[in-house]
């Protein structure tokens, strides 16, 4: 088999959500977008899908680099482009990386007709999550309070969730980033939902190490189960230091570049207690299950970052990782609702709050091709 084309589809969606000037997604007016369709397709009618995609790089730099070549050959090809990332930082990014190799991923599946987690060597077919909470921000009886917080774990409860991470309030929110704030919603959220209920958080990613500490610190008195990145990644040092002083466990690195290689070195410097990554932040689940596998050989897990498909697949086909993330929630959104361009929703959560995977072919996504088709642009 050979790859003929790679092609992006440009299309309308409704979206419910919008970005502040950092970048971190909360409810926002319903309004029109534009998504973007991946599709690379081969000599034998058979084509992979994703969704997310920069149509100019596909074009200039993933096509020439890809066509020509066998889709089965996944490791050859992701390494071929690890290589050419070097030098063409600028637009390949990791995401880019991600794309094609999950649009590889997909394709493998739907030729052979089988569920990718079970091309790997499926472990499980549900995977218990966790509410992981969009930051906070300031909507009346949203994210505003330790109350809203509050109110909003209760729901997670009733709702099945078996544990709940909170972003707790970050800039431009007024008062943000404060360890007292920031405590002061994990209180809350502890209170209501009892001390067995695993708790994490998530807070403002640009601390110092005193304020990290002081927060792990509060942490360990509420027995919470985690915390992720509350200083920059790209110091490793600070997180030693970190890990060193407190008995709350730290996962990471999240967001810092240099996907397994990065992992690889944090785990040997003792930086952290749980490793951490998505097929997002390393480049796809090709280096997603490097990753994992590199985790399980010390003992340790690896919390995925994220939720969607490909993170869904991986968690599906592991041991060492103990709950899918479903978010980010919400109050004033629906998260069981699918995007329009899918018939069904990549995560669907029963009420002992297992989410199951899908038994479609690839990676599982049921799309809906004549909305993409009606919507082109
Ligand atoms: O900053 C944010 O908006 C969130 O932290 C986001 O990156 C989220 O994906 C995350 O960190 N989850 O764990
Ligand atoms: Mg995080």
């Amino acid at each position: 088999m050979k790859i003929t084309d790679v092609k992006t589809t440009h299309f309308t969606v409704i979206t419910r959500t919008e970005r502040d000037t950092d970048g971190h997604g909360h409810p926002g007016p319903e309004r029109e977008n534009t998504a973007t369709m991946l599709q690379i397709d081969t000599d034998e009618g058979v084509s992979g899908y994703w969704f997310g995609a920069n149509a100019s790089v596909m074009e200039t730099v993933i096509k020439p680099a890809i066509v020509g070549k066998d889709p089965f050959m996944r490791e050859e090809i992701w390494h071929d482009l690890n290589e050419r990332q070097r030098l063409n930082m600028g637009v390949m990014s990791d995401k880019v990386l991600c794309s094609v190799d999950l649009a590889l991923w997909d394709l493998a599946g739907r030729a052979l007709d089988i569920p990718c987690y079970k091309m790997i060597g499926g472990y499980r077919d549900k995977v218990p999550a966790y509410a992981s909470t969009m930051c906070g921000d300031d909507l009346e009886n949203g994210l505003a309070t330790p109350e809203d917080y509050a109110r909003f774990a209760e729901w997670a409860m009733k709702r099945g969730y078996p544990a709940f991470k909170l972003h707790t309030w970050q800039p431009p929110y007024e008062g943000a980033p404060s360890v007292k704030n920031d405590l002061g919603a994990c209180a809350a959220v502890r209170d209501v939902v009892g001390p067995d209920v695993p708790c994490m958080l998530d807070p403002y990613h640009y601390y110092d190490r005193e304020a990290a500490l002081a927060l792990a610190r509060g942490l360990e008195e509420l027995d919470y189960y985690w915390m992720e990145e509350p200083m920059d990644e790209h110091s490793m040092s600070s997180y030693i230091w970190l890990t060193e002083n407190t008995s709350l466990a730290i996962c990471g690195p999240e967001t810092c570049e240099g996907k397994m290689y990065v992992r690889a070195e944090w785990i040997k410097a003792g930086a952290c207690d749980i490793s951490r990554c998505g097929v997002g932040d390393v480049g796809g689940l090709t280096p997603l299950l490097k990753t994992i596998h590199l985790c399980e050989s010390y003992n340790m897990r690896c919390e995925i970052h994220g939720g969607g498909f490909g993170n869904l697949t991986a968690l599906c086909a592991m041991k060492n990782g103990e709950f899918y993330e479903r978010g980010l929630l919400h109050p004033f959104l629906d998260h069981d609702r699918p995007a329009e361009y899918l018939h069904e929703v990549a995560d669907p959560m029963d009420e002992q709050g297992f989410v199951h995977i899908s038994q479609l072919p690839g990676l599982g996504m049921n799309i809906n091709f004549d909305y993409i088709e009606k919507n082109k642009v």
